[in-house]
Parts: structure tokens; C-alpha cells; sequence
């Protein structure tokens, strides 16, 4: 393709091309990195294809920035801890329209672009479902052209990378920085200052403040182009690296500490150095802290010079700017923008409360108690004793007002006390985000319903109005058109284009399970999608698979509350009765496993051992080999999941219900359809809303059973009275599945039987075996089987990210899509 036709897609600026779609990647290959093009590694040839992409899209991108800056519309800023993006290439491809010269360049040239774009790292910016929430929201922003930008941190160091040794995690560093990332853009001149009331120290993860030295970071915004489908809107993901001044500042230079100033450098630098990888805990991790409140001060000085700079006044804040949080993680907002308004625009406190509260919105991801963040009030008073003395202020006035309202409730007051007393007092985040924004939401209707009726009562009730849900999507575009290209053809063949962006039209096909050519070709989309898969694990891990078998796939963090060891039981039953009866006939079966451990969490860790154990029993026992494998799949990530998902017949969405908040894993699953087994949890509730429930396999406790039981359940009853669940437990516990190990799974029965079985476990365990026998059973009708399987595409329309932003975008928010670019 000549280049006026590229320039008449995506030009827009005074710059224009200066050759065809070959000579920008020639010439990249050539003036980047002065090698032959002939001659070029796969990994420079990657940089310099992604290079060439990112050519086609600087103008636009540009452009987009300039016209929010001309129209001044409102504009939504997304500030998250966590953007879990994964790899950049295909998707800009995608949502560029650039497949046909893509197409076109490959067969001229002879270059394999699936070797190149396996080249690009994964960015890990994340740890799982909150990360990758903030990865579709930023995506289906763009495509919705709503003026917004992502704000996060640039840790050099991502997710961990996780390795199986002898069936156990070990945790590799990520260093995705490691060769140059052709997505981003620095921008020093835009540096923004951080200061802090001490200096500090790095000591494994912890820092020792240095009281009364007051110091200040640097933050260096690195930019990422976040493409809308049809590259008509480019926003920006903004990450913020942390730094000092150069090391070669003359004074410190000349006042002979050169010393002393590079290693002050290394200990900024260490603030943006690595990712948290424990989402399950908050407790004692003062780093977390600093990061924290550099993204926050950063952002929000960014956020600030853009609405001055475009001329506005403070009182139209909220009307110009709709910040939200994504979790308590960027909650010191709060504070923040309070001492902006009152400290830098000079307002009176209640100007500026009011604007605060118009312009933040805050949502809760997690209801488990010990994920909740609190901060110790001391670390406040060591770095940012000005934000503590506006928290204390907001509390006395917030305090102040419960007491007026319900007079003599001391009970209730310490319940709402922004500050948990005690020895080490300290500031309870999510109080402080409830009672500092105008908006509080879940992530699925259950869980909007628990936080307001179980977690924050006396919040609900004192705010009513604020709270709200906004059930989680994840975006068609990655997970579906880009992930599975066989299935994404055959919906274009039956609905016509238009799917991508408004996934709804999928009801289309619901009546085309009915229709035999329909149904085959769907059978050979999922087909190809298996055998897509087993490729790229054979190639990636060594691991080989049967296509020809039904693909059962939990993929998501090891959490005892996910319940991964319910499904490793399960497992192991299905075995015992293999075992018991050769004859049995069941559907050959591969149960799929992946996902990480906090590398702190040993239980997990201890789950992820007892599956690869079994693993390794079950699939070398020739009594059930071609009926039953078993898999974990190390190093779970966005790439694993975008291979995995288009070749899964069942989802596994097994949690304890009323703990997982919505889940994201189960609706991709479901628009590449797969069956769901689950339980009345999270998102899996509306999945089966729309699907109808006999199109999934529901089994378990519901919520209230889960609660009202919880005093007298006992899960020793069931170990004790249900044969097959002994069975399967002593198999574990006699070290059945770890001859050379005894003893290493005592932590698993110590959680079942001795510390009453938290989750439940053994109260689901027969109504879970009976569900996956209706699975078989089904399965083995593979006509049957695809009508459901085209039910769940046809269905997944309410889970597209879009819809979640639309609701977003005009019950929070109160923003329209942008002005055209
Ligand atoms: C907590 C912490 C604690 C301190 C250190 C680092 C860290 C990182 C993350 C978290 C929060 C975890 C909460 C979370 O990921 N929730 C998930 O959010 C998904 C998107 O809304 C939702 O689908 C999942 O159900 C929910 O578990």
C-alpha cells in the first residue's frame, strides 16, 4: 500500500509520510538499528515493525491530545496502581484497520509476523483481575472516543514471572524493560515534583524514614498510545517513572558528595522499581506507601496543570475533570486534592470539600477483610504531615455530622471513625474514599449489594445515594476479534461487522444453534482454537496436549477463597472412580490449571504443589490415560490467557460464594464459548441471568447459605460420612501423591479439618461432582453441547467493557463521548 493511502487513514498533522508501509519498517531497520534488513533478528525486527505502527499512529495521536486541548470537554482521568496491558502489537494492528497491508507486507517481504509478535514482552503491570479491569476500561475508552487518560506507575520490574520446579512456584523477576519498549514516549519536560516531610531508606521492601529531613522525588512521565477501535481516537496511558534531580547536579557534585548522590538517585529510583505481587494482603509494607502517593501526586499535579491550562476556573472542577479510583490504592486523592485546592488555589475549606467530593468517584474490587488498606497514621506523619492534618480535619467535621444525625451512637461513631485507635493507630482507606467521593461502586451486582448491606453499613446508610454498581466487562476487542480469529470470522459471517463495538448484536446468533452447518462450523472454530493452543504450549513449555479432548480451564490467582483445591479434589475423585470402574464412560477430560501464588501465600503455594502432584500421578497411570490429564500451566499471563480462552469448553468459576467480587476470567470465557461451572457468585450471576441457568452448570452454597451456616458447619461431617470425599482426601494426606515428600500436604488437611474449612470446600464438594457429571454427560453429545456453547457467545453481549463505560460515563461521571478527533 502507498503511503497517501496510510496518510489518508492517519494523517492529520503537518507531518506527513515519506514511503510505503515496507520503507517505514525498512527504514527503521536501518536508521534505528543500522542492520541489514535482510539480516535482522527477529527481536529487532519486532521493534522496528512496531516502530513502523507506531509512525502510522503519531499524528492521530497527537492530534487527540491537541483537540481535548482546543474543545475542553470534560475528561475522565483513571487512576490505578495496576494496568495489566499485556502485548501491544497485534492489538494496534487490530484496532488500527492495518491487517489487509500487514497482510499484504508479509507475503511481499516473507516476514512471519506471529515470530515477531511472539518477540514482544508481556507488560505485567499487574496482578490479575483489578490490573487487567483498568487494561479493557482505557481500551474501550479510546473506542468510545470519551476523553480520558490512564494514569499508573512504570515499574521496571512487572508481575513476577512464575517457574514450576519438582511441581513448585518459584518466582523469576520480569525485567520487561530489559530491551527498549517501542510503545513509549518520555516526556521529561513534563516532570512532576513530589515532596515528602522525611527522607527514607530501602531495606527489603520496607522503608526507614529519616525524620525531619524533608526531601522531594521526581516523577517522568512515560506515555503509551491507547488505540480506539478504527484509530480514530488515540488516548494516553501515562506512567510515571521515579527519579531525582541528575546525579550530576553541579553542587551536590562540587560539594564532593558524588557518592552520596548517585545512591540517593538508585533509592528514588527503587520507588517505581517493582510491582506488589500480594493482592491479598495489605499489612506492612510502607514502600507500598510511597508508591502509592507518588502516583497519586504526580497524576493529580498532571491533572491540574491540564484543566489550568485550558483556561478553566476551580469552581468548574468537577465539571471539567471526573477522576476515578480505581480501589483504594490511589485513595490519598482524597487528601491530595484537598490540599491542592486549599494550599495552591488558596479556597476556604468548604469550596474546596465540595469540589473534592464532585470530582473523585472511588471502586471497590475485593470485600476480604484483610485486603483492606489501612496506613499507619505515623508513616503519615513522617511523609506527609500536611495530608494527615487535612484527613484529621476531615474526620472531626465528618464525625461532627454523624453525631449531629444520630446523637449518643459512641458504637457507631468509632465504627465510621475515619482512624483506627489503638497502639498503632491508623487511617482506614476505604472509609476515607467512601466519605471523600461522590461515588462508591462494586464490580457485579452481588457484590454492590453485600458492600452496602455487609461490609460499610453505616456508610450505606449514611450515604445512600453514592453507592451504586457497575457490573465489570472486559473488551470484545483483545478477547475476542484478536484472541480467536476463526470464531470472530464466522460471527462476522453470520451478524456482519458492527459485532466489535456493539456486542449485543451476537443475540443474532442465538437461533443458529438450531442450524447443523451453523453448529459445525462453530465446532471447527473451537477446534482450531484448540489446536491454535496446543501449538503454542508445545512450543512455549514442552507441554502436549490432546486437542480431541474436552478442555476444562481454571485460570485466575490461587486464592483459598477461588478454590482451586476444590476443583484438585474433584479431580482426584473422578480418578478413584476411573480406578474403580474402567468401563466408566466419561468424555476424555484435560483439567487446566494456571495462575500465580502472593509469594508469600504458602497455602497457595502448598495448592499449586498438590495440583502438579497430582499432575504427574494421574497422567502417568496407564489405567486412565486417554480419559484423564491433568495440567498447571506456568506463568499464567495476559498472552497465556489469549491463547488459552478460545480453546476452553468449560470455565471453572468456583468461589465461595460472596467472595469474589465479579471475576473477569468467566465472561471471556464465556463470549468464546465455553460452559460455565459455577457457583452464585460475582458476575457468575448475571452470566446466568443472560444465558439462562441451563445453559451452565450452577452448583453450591448460595451467599445467605454460606452466611447462615457458617457457625455450625462442620466440615469433619463430611470427611466422616461421605465415602468418595475420604477417599480423595486420604489419598492426599497419605502422601499418595508425594511418595518422596511425606507430610507436605498436613497444611491442606490442617485448613480442611482442624480450622473448619473457611471456604467450604467439603460443603460444596458433592454438588460440584454431580455438576461435572452433567458436564460429561452433555459433552457427549457434541450437538447438544454447541447449542449451549452458541447460547453463551450469543449472551455475552452485557459483558463488553464498552457497556460497562457507558454506564460509567453517565451515572458517574457525566461525560459524552469526545469531540471528533
Ligand atoms: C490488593 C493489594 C493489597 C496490597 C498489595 C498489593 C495489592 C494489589 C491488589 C489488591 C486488590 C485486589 C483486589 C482485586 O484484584 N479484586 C478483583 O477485582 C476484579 C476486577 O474488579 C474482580 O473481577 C475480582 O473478582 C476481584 O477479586
Amino acid at each position: 500500500m502507498q503511503h497517501n493511502d496510510l496518510h489518508a487513514l492517519y494523517g492529520c498533522g503537518p507531518v506527513t509520510f515519506t514511503g510505503t508501509s515496507d520503507a517505514l519498517f525498512e527504514r527503521r531497520l536501518v536508521l534505528d538499528h543500522v542492520i541489514d534488513p535482510k539480516a535482522a533478528p527477529p527481536r529487532e525486527q519486532f521493534e522496528a515493525f512496531a516502530g513502523a505502527v507506531r509512525d502510522v499512529l503519531a499524528q492521530r495521536w497527537l492530534k487527540t491530545s491537541q483537540t481535548y486541548d482546543r474543545v475542553n470537554p470534560k475528561q475522565v482521568y483513571y487512576l490505578s496502581m495496576e494496568f495489566l496491558i499485556g502485548r501491544t502489537l497485534a492489538n494496534n494492528i487490530t484496532n488500527l484497520f492495518l491487517e489487509p497491508i500487514v497482510e499484504e507486507f508479509q507475503n511481499s517481504k516473507g516476514v512471519d509476523l506471529t515470530e515477531l509478535i511472539e518477540q514482544e514482552p508481556d507488560a505485567g503491570l499487574g496482578n490479575g483481575g483489578l490490573g487487567r479491569l483498568a487494561a479493557c476500561f482505557i481500551e474501550s475508552l479510546a473506542t468510545m472516543k470519551i476523553p480520558a487518560i490512564g494514569y499508573g506507575l512504570r515499574y521496571d520490574y512487572g508481575i513476577f514471572r512464575q517457574e514450576i520446579t519438582n511441581g513448585y512456584q518459584s518466582e523469576q523477576p520480569d525485567p520487561w524493560l530489559n530491551r527498549p519498549d517501542p510503545w513509549e514516549v518520555a516526556r521529561p519536560h513534563e516532570t512532576a515534583s513530589v515532596p515528602l516531610g522525611s527522607s527514607f531508606q530501602v531495606q527489603g521492601g520496607q522503608i526507614i524514614v529519616r525524620r525531619g529531613h524533608p526531601t522531594h522525588l521526581l516523577g517522568v512521565p512515560y506515555d503509551r498510545p491507547v488505540v480506539g477501535f478504527g484509530g480514530k481516537t488515540i488516548n494516553t496511558l501515562r506512567l510515571w517513572k521515579a527519579t531525582t534531580p541528575s546525579v550530576f547536579d553541579f553542587g551536590e557534585f562540587s560539594s564532593g558528595d558524588f557518592f552520596g548522590a548517585v545512591s540517593d538517585k538508585t533509592l528514588a529510583e527503587s520507588v517505581t522499581r517493582v510491582l506488589y505481587p500480594d493482592d491479598s494482603t495489605s499489612h506492612g509494607r510502607s514502600l507500598r506507601f510511597l508508591q502509592e502517593y507518588f502516583l497519586v501526586c504526580c497524576s493529580l499535579a498532571d491533572i491540574v496543570s491540564r484543566f489550568r491550562r485550558r483556561g478553566n476556573k476551580w469552581s468548574s472542577l468537577p465539571d471539567k475533570v471526573a477522576i476515578q479510583l480505581n480501589d483504594t490504592h490511589p485513595a490519598m486523592a482524597v487528601p491530595e486534592l484537598m490540599r491542592i485546592l486549599l494550599d495552591d488555589a488558596k479556597l476556604g475549606w468548604d469550596e474546596a470539600w465540595d469540589l473534592t467530593v464532585r470530582t473523585l468517584a472511588y471502586t471497590n474490587h475485593t470485600l476480604l477483610p484483610e485486603a483492606l488498606e489501612k496506613w499507619s497514621v505515623h508513616l503519615f506523619e513522617a511523609l506527609l504531615p500536611r495530608h494527615l492534618e487535612i484527613i484529621y480535619e476531615i474526620n472531626r467535621r465528618f464525625l461532627g455530622d454523624v453525631q449531629s444525625k444520630c446523637p449518643g451512637d459512641d458504637a457507631k461513631l468509632s465504627r465510621v471513625n475515619l482512624i483506627e485507635e489503638g497502639p498503632d493507630p491508623k487511617v482506614r482507606m476505604a472509609s476515607l474514599a467512601i466519605v471523600g467521593t461522590h461515588s462508591t461502586n462494586g464490580v457485579a451486582a452481588i457484590h454492590s449489594k453485600l458492600l452496602r448491606a455487609k461490609t460499610v453499613p453505616d456508610f450505606a446508610e449514611l450515604f445512600p445515594k453514592r453507592f451504586n454498581n457497575k457490573t465489570n466487562g472486559v473488551t470484545p476487542r483483545r478477547w475476542l476479534l484478536l484472541a480467536n480469529p476463526n470464531l470472530a470470522k464466522l460471527l462476522t459471517s453470520a451478524v456482519g461487522n458492527g459485532w466489535e463495538t456493539n456486542l449485543s448484536l451476537l443475540h443474532k446468533i442465538a437461533p443458529l444453534g438450531q442450524d447443523t452447518g451453523f453448529r459445525n462450523k462453530f465446532l471447527a472454530a473451537k477446534r482450531a482454537a484448540k489446536v491454535r493452543f496446543v501449538d503454542w504450549i508445545k512450543a512455549t513449555d514442552g507441554i502436549s496436549l490432546d486437542p480431541d479432548t474436552l478442555f476444562d480451564v481454571q485460570i485466575k490467582r490461587i486464592h483459598e477463597y477461588k478454590r482451586q483445591l476444590l476443583n484438585a479434589i474433584q479431580v482426584i475423585i473422578w480418578y478413584n472412580r476411573l480406578l474403580s470402574n474402567p468401563k466408566l464412560d466419561i468424555p476424555p477430560r484435560t483439567i487446566l490449571f494456571a495462575g500465580k501464588a502472593a509469594p508469600a501465600y504458602h497455602l497457595a503455594k502448598v495448592i499449586i504443589k498438590l495440583i502438579t502432584s497430582i499432575g504427574r500421578v494421574v497422567n502417568a497411570d496407564p489405567a486412565v490415560h486417554g480419559k484423564l490429564r491433568v495440567e498447571f500451566l506456568p506463568n499464567y499471563s495476559c498472552t497465556l490467557a489469549e491463547s488459552l480462552i478460545p480453546a476452553a469448553d468449560v470455565s471453572e468459576q468456583i468461589s465461595t460464594a460472596g467472595f469474589e467480587a465479579s471475576g473477569t476470567s468467566n465472561m471471556k470465557l464465556m463470549m468464546n464459548g465455553a460452559l460455565t461451572v459455577g457457583t452464585q457468585d460475582g458476575a457468575n450471576i448475571e452470566i446466568v441471568e443472560e444465558v439462562g441457568e441451563e445453559n451452565a452448570f450452577i452448583f453450591g452454597l448460595t451467599t445467605e447459605q454460606v452466611l447462615n451456616s457458617r457457625d455450625w458447619y462442620n466440615p469433619k461431617w463430611h470427611y466422616e460420612n461421605d465415602v468418595e470425599t475420604r477417599q480423595a482426601l486420604d489419598l492426599i494426606f497419605d502422601d499418595y501423591f508425594s511418595p518422596d515428600e511425606p507430610g507436605i500436604f498436613a497444611p491442606i488437611r490442617e485448613m480442611l479439618l482442624e480450622r473448619g474449612d473457611y471456604y467450604m470446600h467439603l460443603a460444596d464438594l458433592t454438588s460440584y461432582t454431580v455438576a461435572q457429571q452433567r458436564v460429561g454427560e452433555l459433552y457427549a453429545d457434541p450437538n447438544a453441547w454447541a447449542q449451549k456453547a452458541i447460547l453463551n457467545v450469543a449472551c455475552s453481549g452485557k459483558f463488553s467493557s464498552d457497556r460497562t463505560i457507558a454506564e460509567y460515563a453517565s451515572e458517574i461521571w457525566q461525560v459524552k463521548p469526545g469531540p471528533v478527533v
